[in-house]
């Protein structure tokens, strides 16, 4: 397949190397356009890639079989809107991010739209990109358009496991929009690995209480006691990471709390529910957000 992956930060090298080894034709595509970008990951078998692939090259990406977005949520919906009008109509975008929101931004679109959520961990290390650990990419269509896909995560599937499809892929997406309500803003706040949140059982209890009941709303069949089983599972199996959040708090870039709890709050509204431990994480990553960009401007 030709596959032109838009983002090319630790997850989208990471699928930039794991295609182009299984013989996909790829090219990178950098909002800073460039016609080359180096990938450069050590996979979790101690073997090493290291490859200068094409970029932005507006032929190869009016010729696509797939367009695959790693970009960070807040970013996607204006880059991917820039280059729809160049891709062919019938090309699929898969869209692999944290948080919800940017389906709703995207609905124009003519294209098959999938969206999707993995476990792999991948970051950078200096100029390295380490993919930390294996994982399940799950996918599955996000319009009428995408309906008919389930041949992609079998093509995908051999380029990097596991992956699976789904009909169904919202309350995937709702799970795993739950863990990052939790994890990400409590770990910005707290400035912890993720493991340290095992000392803060009340707050973490009280926000699956809150994401459970508007889940339950949007019609996705769960409980606050599954939802805290599930998050805790995630905190201990991922104690030794630094949330994105985090990452991202601490060189003072843009977060994804509008896509995350910011996306869990529009939803509250919509069901005329009140959410106030998610209101006020939410208040309180945008105070810390505020501060950097304001002194940064
Ligand atoms: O998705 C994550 C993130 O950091 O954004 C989790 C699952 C919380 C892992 O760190």
């Amino acid at each position: 397949m030709k596959i032109t992956v838009l983002g090319c930060g630790a997850l989208g090298q990471l699928w930039l190397a794991s295609l182009y080894k299984q013989g996909h034709e790829v090219q990178g595509w950098l909002r800073v356009p460039q016609p080359f970008c180096h990938v450069n990951v050590l996979e979790t078998d101690g073997s090493v890639f290291n490859q200068t692939l094409t970029a932005n090259d507006p032929d190869f990406l009016a010729s696509c079989d797939l367009l695959l977005v790693t970009l960070k949520a807040w970013q996607v919906s204006d880059s991917v809107k820039a280059l729809a009008t160049k891709l062919p109509a019938g090309c699929p975008i898969l869209l692999l991010h944290n948080g919800m929101g940017t389906l709703e931004e995207l609905r124009m679109l003519r294209q098959p739209l999938l969206s999707g959520v993995t476990t792999h961990a991948a970051r950078r290390d200096g100029n390295i990109i380490v993919h930390v650990a294996n994982g399940t990419t799950h996918i599955g269509p996000g319009n009428a358009a995408g309906n008919d896909f389930s041949f992609l995560a079998d093509q995908l599937h051999h380029a990097l496991p596991e992956m699976a499809w789904h009909n169904n892929i919202q309350a995937a997406i709702w799970k795993k929009l739950a863990v990052n309500c939790v994890i990400n803003p409590l770990t910005a706040l707290y400035n912890c690995p993720n493991g340290e949140l095992r000392h803060y059982p009340d707050e973490v209890s009280k926000i699956c209480h809150e994401v459970a009941m508007v889940m339950e709303r949007e019609g996705h069949h769960t409980s606050p006691e599954a939802l805290l089983f599930y998050v805790e599972e995630v905190i201990d199996s991922t104690r030794a990471n630094i949330s994105s959040m985090l990452q991202d708090v601490r060189v003072q870039r843009h977060t994804e709390i509008d896509y995350i709890t910011g996306y869990l709050l529009q939803r509250a509204r919509a069901h005329g529910l009140s959410v106030p431990v998610n209101s006020r994480l939410y208040e309180l990553i945008k105070r810390k957000e505020n501060e950097y960009e304001r002194t940064s401007t």
